[in-house]
C-alpha cells in the first residue's frame, strides 16, 4: 500500500505525459502551457499565431503577384528566379550568391523543364550551378556533392577537360563548356 499522497503525484505525472503529448497542457498551476518550455502565456501564444498566420498570407499575396508578373518561378521547395543578365560562369555564380541564392543546377525533370521554360522565355543558353572537378573532372554541383541527376544532350559531355562548365540549351538537354561564355543568370533560391 502506498501512501495516499503517492497517488496524488501519480495521477499528476500521468496527466502531465498525456497533455504534453498531445500539446495540450493548460497554462496554470505551474505546468508549461502549449508553447511548452518556452513558457509562454496563451495570450502571446495566440498573437504570436496570428502574426505568423498573418505572415504566411502576406507571403502568399507576394508569390502569386511575382509569379503574375514572371518574376519567379516555383517549382517544389525551389524558387527560380533569372536576373535577364548574360555573365561568364564565375560572375553569374556571384550574382545569385550576392542575394543568398546559387546558380540553378536542377535536380530532376520537374526542375529542369522549369529551367527550361527560363531558357526559352529569354531566348538564351544559361550555365548551370554544375561544374567539373579542378583536377578529377568528376561533375558536380558548386556545393561540391556529385551529380544525382542530368539531362545531357545526346554526345555529351565531350570536352575533355577543356570544358568545365555546363550550359542548357532551350531544349532543356545540357552541354558541357568553357566558363568563359556569356550566357544567362539563372538563380535558385
Ligand atoms: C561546340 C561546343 C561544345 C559542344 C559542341 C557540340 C564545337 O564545339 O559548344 O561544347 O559539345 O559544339 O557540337
Ligand atoms: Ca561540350
Amino acid at each position: 500500500m502506498l501512501p495516499y499522497s503517492s497517488y496524488i503525484l501519480i495521477a499528476l505525472a500521468a496527466l502531465l505525459v498525456t497533455c504534453q503529448a498531445a500539446s495540450k497542457c493548460p497554462g496554470i498551476s505551474g505546468l508549461p502551457g502549449r508553447d511548452g518550455l518556452k513558457g509562454l502565456p496563451d495570450s502571446l501564444a495566440s498573437k504570436r499565431h496570428d502574426a505568423l498566420a498573418n505572415l504566411k498570407h502576406r507571403l502568399f499575396q507576394l508569390e502569386a503577384v511575382l509569379s503574375l508578373n514572371g518574376k519567379i518561378r516555383k517549382v517544389g521547395e525551389k524558387i527560380l528566379a533569372s536576373n535577364g543578365k548574360k555573365a561568364d560562369f564565375a560572375s553569374a555564380l556571384q550574382s545569385c550568391e550576392e542575394v543568398g541564392g546559387t546558380l540553378a543546377a536542377p535536380k530532376n525533370e520537374e526542375e529542369n523543364k522549369a529551367v527550361m521554360d527560363i531558357v526559352k522565355e529569354h531566348n538564351q543558353y544559361a550555365y548551370l550551378g554544375i561544374r567539373k572537378g579542378e583536377t578529377s573532372g568528376q561533375v558536380k554541383y558548386i556545393n561540391g556533392m556529385p551529380l544525382s541527376y542530368s539531362n545531357w544532350h545526346q554526345r555529351e559531355p565531350n570536352g575533355n577537360g577543356k570544358e568545365k562548365c555546363v550550359e542548357m540549351y532551350p531544349d532543356g538537354t545540357w552541354n558541357d563548356k568553357k566558363c568563359n561564355m556569356y550566357r544567362l543568370t539563372i538563380c535558385e533560391f
